[in-house]
């Protein structure tokens, strides 16, 4: 790239009136630039294949856009910008067709031109923000339309196009219809009003709540953009442990002028709640339940509570008449909750749901709840307080659950709540931020995690009861269907704090826009995006990724391990954790070692959370013979020298494990330096110095956990390599 650098200089100021003020260009130097990550998957540097290159060029030789709305204003600019910076060229943007190839985009009702192809059969069977993508010939001169019922639908279309042309995909004869197979796809950001994140690992808060609403930071643009090239259209902008402020009428103005910016690229905003806002602020009964209001009770059946909340969403929805809804994190760690009235969760989600209804808001309501008095399982105790539930929950009102029992962990069975639910639409919470997977340090790529969960067969009617089937509505026909992700995008440069925690972030709009996609084909496209499209850096890259998470797995806690990492921090290990005011929250809880072996016994002879499962995982998980080794520690407290299927014995399996994690990123690190000329400077090195730490703290889990465990055991640890 060549950057000039000019320089105003006011010479009369300098010599006192001799000069006139003049411009001087001080130097005309070519720089390479550094790639500081800012503009995530959607570089759109040149295409460097001529072959490709010239399909490209001939395919489009004019942008073709009719009508007008905030959201078409998008799509020009992008198409534009897009096509021009792939292809090296400067494309004209019309509103009629000339004699030459071009890229039509339009919607029926707006565009004369995709109007008179009479396609209104199967944009039918696209609803609201699905579109088509075609070759088609008018009036003899070869198009590509890009069409949908609605111009969010264009967007997203549009984004899918220029996907295609960026990973170097052929468009001959193309025809793609896409529509997303769930229809509320979220970013939860755990953001506090001073812009500190929880269990963010990439800066400050995106949200500058001090300077909202007068001053707009271009990043919110760029963030929205940023979402619906992946599809997300939706935003919780604030921490489930939420701060009621959010719903004062200051921060209301705020929350508008956030909004106003997500608007025209389909992004809906929704706020997290706390319950007990009608309280008044000095009211502190439960400790988090200081509201904004003047009242003495957070008794969600008292009609003057549930008259605030009432007169609160209809003053929300005066400011920003499209705004989502609520998120709860009720009755959960501290926070307030209609059970602090003796009331259910139903009777707290409903209450909201009333008040929502009319406008078209939803209530998200956390499943995240472990109360001790439950069970003295914690895996257990989310599904014995919602299951009972079911059916009593308003149609608007979803159950949002993290995919495992106990808390994104590296691997966990699936929450036995999916397919147990049959009358209430549940929403699956998954954690993009690496809480529990190495923060921003560890190249983890997360989506064989989720496609983990999303593939799993719950059994729940018969076989084929798969999780995505369950989140997708397709299995018990539910009226609403959702998905969310933990966002991981913060203030730092690059957004994500791990050019590589990118990845995480498109594969989780990736595939709430598309369960079916496989993560091999996520992750390719990814790379190609962002860092090469070299056939043979792409396949390095890419072999790096997907094994990650299950080397993550292997040196932090295989076997089915859980919770055993660091107090607070959630990063290193602390297997000796013992002390704490709450037994679930430290390790030995969890892992349960003592000299006879390893693990928490779920199966019936223990805590029979087994028996929450459907048939036949139920038996499979409950015999220690045939449940899967990766749960084996999950379900079943293992002798030190019980035969695995490797043939080692559980501790030499171990020990195996957490060294072929180490090793898995040992070759991290080694196709990486090979890569030292095919990728960008900046990224290289920033990558780099991540693999270094990952390295060497994958180290210390192995060594300490190890050492630990050891005590134990009492066996030796054997030399892998
Ligand atoms: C745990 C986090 C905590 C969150 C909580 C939640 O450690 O910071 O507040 O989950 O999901 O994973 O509510």
């Amino acid at each position: 790239m060549v950057s000039f650098i000019v320089i105003g200089v006011n010479m009369k100021l300098l010599l006192q009136g001799v000069f006139s003020a003049f411009l001087i260009v001080v130097s005309v130097c070519p720089t390479i630039s550094a790639d500081d990550g800012y503009e995530l998957w959607l570089s759109y540097k040149k295409l460097d294949d001529a072959a490709i290159l010239e399909e490209y060029q001939q395919a489009f030789s004019s942008i073709v856009i009719e009508g007008d709305s905030e959201t078409l204003g998008i799509v020009r600019q992008e198409v534009k910008e897009g096509l021009d910076g792939l292809l090296g060229v400067d494309l004209p943007v019309d509103s009629m067709l000339s004699k030459k190839a071009a890229l039509v985009i339009g919607t029926p009702s707006q565009s004369q031109i995709i109007q008179q192809l009479n396609l209104s059969n199967e944009l039918a069977s696209l609803g609201r923000e699905g579109f088509l993508i075609r070759s088609v010939k008018i009036k003899g001169i070869p198009a590509i339309i890009i069409t949908a019922n609605k111009d969010i639908g264009l967007l997203y279309g549009s984004f899918h196009l220029l996907r295609l042309v960026q990973i170097g995909q052929s468009l001959t004869d193309i025809n793609i219809h896409s529509r997303p197979r769930i229809q509320y796809r979220l970013l939860n950001h755990w953001d506090n009003l001073d812009r500190s994140v929880e269990r963010g690992y990439a800066g400050r808060s995106l949200w500058k709540w001090d300077e909202l609403p007068e001053t707009i930071d271009p990043r919110y643009r760029d963030y929205a953009r940023a979402n619906a090239s992946i599809g997300i259209n939706g935003a919780v902008v604030n921490n489930v442990n939420a701060n009621p402020i959010f719903l004062t009428a200051e921060y209301i103005t705020k929350l508008k002028a956030l909004a106003d910016v997500f608007r025209p690229y389909g992004i809906r905003l929704f706020v997290s709640i706390r319950f007990s806002s009608p309280l008044k602020p000095a009211s502190n009964r439960f400790g988090r339940s200081g509201g904004i209001g003047s009242l003495e009770t957070a008794d969600p059946l008292d009609p003057d509570f549930r008259n605030f909340w009432k007169e609160k969403v209809k003053e929300v929805y005066q400011s920003i008449p499209d705004f989502g809804g609520f998120l709860v994190k009720a009755n959960s760690e501290g926070m307030p909750g209609p059970q602090d009235y003796k009331r259910s969760h139903a009777d707290g989600a409903n209450m909201l749901a009333e008040a929502l209804a009319p406008y078209g808001g939803i209530v998200m309501w956390r499943a995240f709840v472990y109360d001790a008095d439950v069970d003295p399982d914690r895996a257990k105790r989310a599904y014995m307080e919602f299951v009972p539930l079911d059916g009593q929950f308003f149609a608007n009102v979803f159950v949002q659950s993290k995919n495992g029992p106990i808390d994104f962990q590296p691997r966990e069975p699936i929450q036995p709540l999916f397919g147990a639910m049959p009358k209430t639409p549940l929403m699956l919470e998954l954690q993009i931020t690496q809480e529990y997977l190495g923060h921003s340090k560890h190249l983890v790529f997360l989506a064989p995690l989720w496609k983990e969960c999303l593939d799993f067969d719950t059994y729940a009617k018969g076989q084929g009861s798969y999780v995505w089937r369950v989140i997708d509505g397709s299995l018990h026909d539910y009226s609403m269907t959702g998905i969310a992700g933990v966002a991981n995008t913060g203030s730092d440069r690059n957004w994500c704090g791990h050019l590589f925690a990118q990845a995480n972030w498109y594969a989780f709009g990736r595939l709430a826009w598309d369960h079916n996609l496989s993560s091999e084909a996520i992750a390719e496209e990814w790379i190609r995006m962002t860092l090469s499209r070299n056939d043979d850096v792409v396949k390095t890259i890419k072999s790096m990724m997907i094994g990650s998470r299950e080397a993550c797995v292997n040196y932090m806690t295989p076997l089915g391990l859980h919770h055993i990492m660091q107090a607070g921090f959630h990063y290193g290990p602390q297997p000796d954790y013992a002390k704490s005011s709450r037994l679930d929250w430290t390790s030995v809880y969890y892992h349960r070692a003592d000299s006879t072996g390893l693990g928490f016994d779920r199966s019936s002879s223990g805590s029979n959370a087994t028996r929450q499962y459907f048939s036949p995982w139920q038996k499979r998980f409950d015999s220690i013979e045939t449940c899967p080794e990766e749960y084996l520690l999950w379900f079943h407290h293992v002798r030190w020298d019980h035969k695995m299927q490797s043939g080692r014995t559980l501790w030499q399996e171990l020990c195996y494990r957490y060294n072929t994690g180490i090793n898995y990123v040992k070759e991290m690190r080694r196709k990486w330096a090979m890569l030292e000329k095919d990728i960008d400077p900046e990224i290289f090195s920033h990558v780099r110095e991540k693999l270094t730490t990952q390295d060497k703290d994958a180290g210390i889990w192995r060594d300490t956990c190890l050492g630990y465990f050891q005590k134990f055991s009492k066996m030796p640890i054997p030399e892998y390599n």
